[in-house]
């Protein structure tokens, strides 16, 4: 019999998890109950053809067991995708926080991380759409904290009673279950255009943001405003910001639709590869810090879920950095049983009174109590805390822990008053000590009323290739809505964010922007609120651009290319030489070439060498890649005859992706929508069009260079008025 794996990994040791591993190469195949099995092919039949007799508990228990394999998916966030990591303080937010994992510079805190979208069902394509989930589960020395947000700094809604209303509206339309994983139908654009508050969000949802490149390649954002307490019981109000190492970077819509097809698993599949390949995806968490004193010294309400603080105005200072480095062994116990709570913090961090905020420290504990099926979700090891856990919390289904003694109550005797309470100083948590003197109101705030100035700002913060792409990311939706007037309350709340945008969307929608009082009803507001109370402020043209919302202009953006993926498009006979110098050129700079052929298997280049095929023309997309490059070969008619290549470049082009050529294939590129802009290749100008002239170095510069822009924008056509 062969021995087991040894187990792997440091942080699943610090947790230790490896008593929840099963390891099974090398032993026998047995029954639940550990019973060897003989025959697993064969139920027990009376006779080779005879019935199958009721008597067989190995079939009976298999057949059980996998009758109940499934679990409710989440209501929303169902499609998702988790890997493990740490996070490693830079020690300096002991003035703010006496939380011990963000002082302590000396151990990494191990974290399990899931990015999701919200809409879509569990087997959804990951690129809908959507705002992304991210979702971290800090395992600290003081128990669990998760920061459970997006990677969008605001949300639709400013209260959480609204939040079944968005989900019911978004989610596939209830009498016939369409359309999947998208918000371009009838019921969401329908709630979206009687809730102004959502605008700032709508901007942020059609723009690129919501259609990323990786996960690897996104912000992260805590989105409401929480509290830091230091030692001395101080608060400061916090909002919680990662910035991606690579960069934040996007595809684009016509790729994502493509990608979709091409491969659903798109970003899953980048995640798992690239920590398989040591890739190991970083980020740099921040903060945002506000006084106490400062709380109202803003022009919008720091409570409000639907407003960020612009980075202008107050810096995100890095206080960390989280790494992921390690898959999960097996999907469903550990990134489908994650259980993730805004309501788990530990002592040093708090709740401010934003009423999402609120909301969701009641909904996320009930929703694991029918989606895990027993308030024993803790004790799966995925959820498990690596602080002492002791209470008198008992019983229930499922239970794993065998509690000793016969005492489960306090205050006690007959255990000696344990378990005991901790007071502050040994760490007992205790909420921040907050005045409140109200009435008690079902309300909104006046200060939550201005829902277009920040929508403003973000669109007045893009670049013009990004603008656009809003203004066609509103046509494409709305085209999609069938009621007419749907449409028109929403180009009446879009003339409120921009005159521009409005009458842009419009013009794809093949209908003027209506005449429309300036300030929208709010329809959001209770039957006897008074609505002028509620009437959407206009817009604060004291807000000035922030590019920190442009993930062009972003000041975090780097030209780095690492991590990105090259199609090299080769023939039987490619030239060796060419491939080589742009293949080593990429691989100096952390980015890699793919060799996509005429088949799969293998190809022979130039000078003999057998050259490993990793997709085929027919197999592939350049959707799928970052940038192509097409070497010549001895025979180029098996690209210039092979419509999977014409289109396969053609696509990059229409992407705006760096597309590179040997010298000699005029041919190929007269056939692909380039031709009708190429001349002959006389002026060598068209961007991020680049011929290897036979200078393999300034080609091989020119190629990564272009590349480290990641898009070439100037190419996308410009947009109909
Ligand atoms: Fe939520 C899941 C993020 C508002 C109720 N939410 C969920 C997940 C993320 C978020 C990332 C998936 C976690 C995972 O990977 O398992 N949710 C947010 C953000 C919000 C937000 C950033 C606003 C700022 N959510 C929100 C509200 C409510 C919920 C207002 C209810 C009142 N969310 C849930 C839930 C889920 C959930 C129903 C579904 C599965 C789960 O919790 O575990 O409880």
């Amino acid at each position: 019999m062969k021995k087991s794996n040894t187990p792997k990994t440091d942080n699943a040791k610090l947790r230790d998890l490896e008593k929840n591993r099963e390891y099974s190469d090398g032993q026998y195949i047995t029954t639940d109950h550990g019973v060897k099995i003989n025959n697993d092919h064969n139920s027990l039949k009376a006779g080779e053809r005879g019935p199958s007799l009721l008597e067989d508990f190995i079939m009976r228990e298999k057949i059980t067991h996998f009758d109940h394999e499934r679990i409710p998916e989440r209501i929303v966030h169902a499609r998702g995708s988790g890997a493990h990591g740490y996070f490693e303080s830079y020690g300096n937010v002991s003035d703010y926080t006496k939380a011990a994992f963000l002082n302590n510079t000396a151990t990494k805190t191990p974290v399990f991380v899931r990015f999701s979208t919200v809409a879509g069902f569990r087997g959804s394509t990951d690129l809908a759409r959507d705002v992304r989930g991210f979702a971290i589960k800090f395992y600290t020395q003081e128990g669990v904290f998760d920061m459970v947000g997006n990677n969008i700094p605001v949300f639709f809604i400013q209260d959480a009673m609204k939040f079944p209303d968005l989900i019911h509206a978004v989610k596939p339309e209830p009498h016939n279950e369409i359309p999947q994983a998208a918000s371009a139908h009838d019921t969401f654009w329908d709630f979206i255009s009687l809730m102004p508050e959502s605008m700032h969000m709508v901007m942020w949802a059609m723009s690129d943001r919501a259609i990323p490149r990786s996960y690897r390649m996104m912000e992260g954002f805590g989105i409401h405003t929480f509290r830091f307490i230091n030692a001395e019981g101080k608060s400061t109000f916090v909002k919680f910001h990662l910035k991606p190492k690579l960069g934040t970077h996007a595809v684009v819509w016509d790729e994502a639709l493509k990608i979709s097809g091409n491969d659903p698993d798109f970003h899953r599949r980048d995640l798992w590869d690239n920590i398989e390949m040591g890739n190991f995806p970083e980020w740099e968490f921040g903060v945002q810090l506000v006084a106490e004193e400062d709380e109202h010294k803003f022009n919008f309400d720091i409570l409000d879920p639907t407003k960020l603080i612009p980075e202008e105005l107050v810096p995100v200072t890095p206080i960390g950095k989280l790494v992921l480095n390690r898959n999960p062994d097996n999907f469903f116990a550990e990134t489908e049983q994650v259980a993730f709570h805004p309501g788990h913090i530990v002592p040093g961090i708090d709740f401010s009174n934003d009423p999402l905020l609120q909301g969701r420290l009641f909904s996320y504990t009930d929703t694991q109590l029918s989606r895990l099926g027993s308030p024993n979700f803790h004790e799966i090891p995925i959820n498990r805390t690596i602080a002492p856990m002791h209470n008198n919390q008992r019983d229930g289904h499922m239970r794993q822990e065998i509690n000793v003694g016969r005492v489960s109550y306090s205050p006690n005797s007959l255990n000696d008053g344990y378990p005991a309470q901790a007071k502050e100083a040994e760490g007992g948590f205790v909420s921040h000590y907050e005045r409140i003197e109200a009435h008690k109101v079902r309300e909104r705030s006046e200060s939550f009323s201005d829902h277009f100035s920040q929508a403003a700002l973000f669109f007045n913060s893009q670049t013009e290739p990004e603008q656009n792409h809003i203004i066609k990311a509103l046509r494409f939706e709305l085209s999609k809505v069938e009621t007419v007037a749907i449409r028109e309350r929403m180009l009446g709340l879009l003339s409120n964010v921009s005159a521009e945008l409005a009458t842009k969307v419009a013009s794809g929608l093949g209908i003027a922007v209506p005449k429309q009082p300036q300030k929208p009803m709010n329809h959001g507001i209770g039957a006897d609120a008074d609505p002028k109370k509620h009437e959407p402020k206009p817009i604060d043209t004291s807000y000035k651009n922030s590019d920190a919302l442009s993930m062009v202009k972003n000041p975090t953006t780097t030209n780095s290319i690492e991590t990105r993926q090259v199609a090299f498009l080769c023939a039987d006979g490619v030239s060796e030489k060419s491939l080589n110098a742009l293949k080593k050129a990429l691989e100096s700079k952390g980015a890699a070439a793919k060799i996509v052929g005429p088949h799969a298997g293998s190809i022979t280049g130039d000078a003999g060498t057998e050259i490993k095929v990793d997709f085929a023309f027919f197999s592939s997309s350049s959707v799928l890649f970052d940038a192509v490059f097409v070497p010549a070969a001895k025979d180029n008619s098996q690209l210039t005859e092979n419509d999977n290549v014409i289109e396969f470049i053609n696509d990059a082009y229409r992407h705006c992706k760096v597309i590179g050529f040997d010298n000699g294939l005029n041919d190929l590129i007269k056939a692909t929508t380039i031709g009708n802009k190429w001349n002959d290749g006389k002026d060598n100008s068209l961007p991020g069009i680049i011929i290897n002239n036979g200078n393999a170095k300034s080609f091989t510069d020119d190629f990564t260079t272009q590349m480290g822009r990641h898009r070439i924008w100037e190419r996308e056509p410009k947009i109909s008025e």
